[in-house]
């Protein structure tokens, strides 16, 4: 292969094939380590360099979804004496992770693109919630990443606190592995480092203020991004302002993420009392990734379905609540989006008829 040591952050034959489609046969790859409005961060075989959109791909009718974020692989020119590369193209993405942003309309922001796992954090101090933590979940498997669950702050909270956090984890069969650890007394974290592996890429979601940037700092081992105190109810204050892709010295990425205070997973229910972690947790055994669980072989959830394993209302509220928050509200954002950058297109190409 090719680009060998673009291996090393992530690379494999799956997107050499997307490259072969997409990119100049002369063109070369690089990574997404962050997005600033229009310049990128890219990584390649010979380290970091910035780069712009390149003329021809910001006229190109892109949603939002389909431009450039945190973990993508780009199409990219640019010869040494260049201060910028150019930007051509995205490759197609093996897993990604979107939220639902709140406003008038429904609409989908990517939070990263090929993840290989999304840790998904919350403090036992005053963060913990158990619907908030099944919504990222289902998130996380629409995606195609792996969950893994990360207790922080167990520095500040008693044994028992932590063993019932613990305990209705385990209650709503939550499939995902669960791991405790302290930023202070740094218990748990080594044992976090060592599932660590290189040429991996994992993502932090989770509320403001739960320590994701203390983790990544402690992982490094200097203190690589910004963090601050929380206030004496453990919120915090939206200290990283930026998606940031880091790679640590054995190879593994990781990205930090802005903390939320709601990820609109399941339709932003705030009130959603009913527990879809059976669910989420037999989805894992689905044949497709991307099961919708109402018609597809191999379909587990289906299965226990038929065997009472679970509930059929309890199954159609599942599918109706998926149903509303994904595809007929997307599809509708896309072509708003689509509109919208036809809209600017329009205007572009008028533009370039008057200087003529
Ligand atoms: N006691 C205790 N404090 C912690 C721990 N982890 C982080 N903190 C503190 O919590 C505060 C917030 O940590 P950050 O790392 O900035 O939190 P964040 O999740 O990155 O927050 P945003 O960037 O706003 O999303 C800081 O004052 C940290 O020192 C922990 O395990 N125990
Ligand atoms: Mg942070
Ligand atoms: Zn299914």
């Amino acid at each position: 292969m090719k680009n060998s040591s673009l291996e090393t952050l992530g690379w494999d034959s799956w997107f050499e094939e997307e490259a072969r489609l997409r990119c100049d046969p002369a063109g070369a790859v690089a990574r997404v380590a962050a997005v600033d409005r229009d310049q990128l961060l890219l990584l390649n075989e010979s380290g970091a360099f910035r780069a712009k959109y390149s003329g021809k791909y910001k006229y190109e009718a892109v949603t939002s979804l389909e431009r450039p974020c945190v973990g993508d692989w780009v199409c990219v020119e640019k010869s040494p004496a260049d201060q910028f590369g150019l930007v051509q193209g995205v490759l197609s993405r093996k897993t990604s992770l979107r939220r639902r942003a709140a406003g008038e309309w429904v609409e989908y922001q990517m939070i990263a693109a090929n993840v290989d796992c999304v840790l998904i954090v919350q403090s036992c101090h005053y963060d913990f919630n158990l619907k908030r933590l099944e919504r990222y979940l289902v998130m996380v498997s629409d995606g195609g990443a792996t969950p893994y669950v990360l207790l922080t702050k167990i520095d500040l909270v008693g044994p028992d606190v932590l063993a019932s956090q613990l305990a209705q984890i385990r209650r709503a069969a939550v499939a995902a592995p669960v791991l405790a650890l302290s930023n202070v007394t740094k218990e748990g974290v080594e044992e976090l480092r060592s599932i660590l592996a290189p040429g991996k890429t994992y993502c932090l979601v989770g509320s403001s203020g739960v320590g994701k940037s203390t983790l990544i700092n402690g992982l490094v081992g200097r203190e690589v991004l910004e963090t601050s105190v929380v206030s004496a109810s453990g919120e915090g204050r939206h200290t990283t302002v930026r998606r940031e892709l880091i790679v640590l010295e054995n190879g593994a990425m990781v990205i930090d993420n802005p903390g939320t205070r709601e990820f609109g997973v399941l339709g932003a229910e705030e009130g959603m009392d009913e527990s879809y972690a059976d669910i989420v947790a037999l989805s894992s055994q689905c044949r497709f990734r991307d099961c919708t669980h109402t018609n597809e072989p191999g379909c587990a959830v289906l299965k226990a379905l038929a065997t009472g394993i679970i509930d059929a209302e309890h199954h159609v509220n599942f599918v109706k609540l998926r149903r509303e928050s994904d595809y007929s509200q997307m599809s509708y954002a896309e072509k708003r989006q689509k509109d919208k950058n036809f809209g600017k297109y329009v205007k572009s190409v008028k533009k370039d008829l008057e200087r003529d």
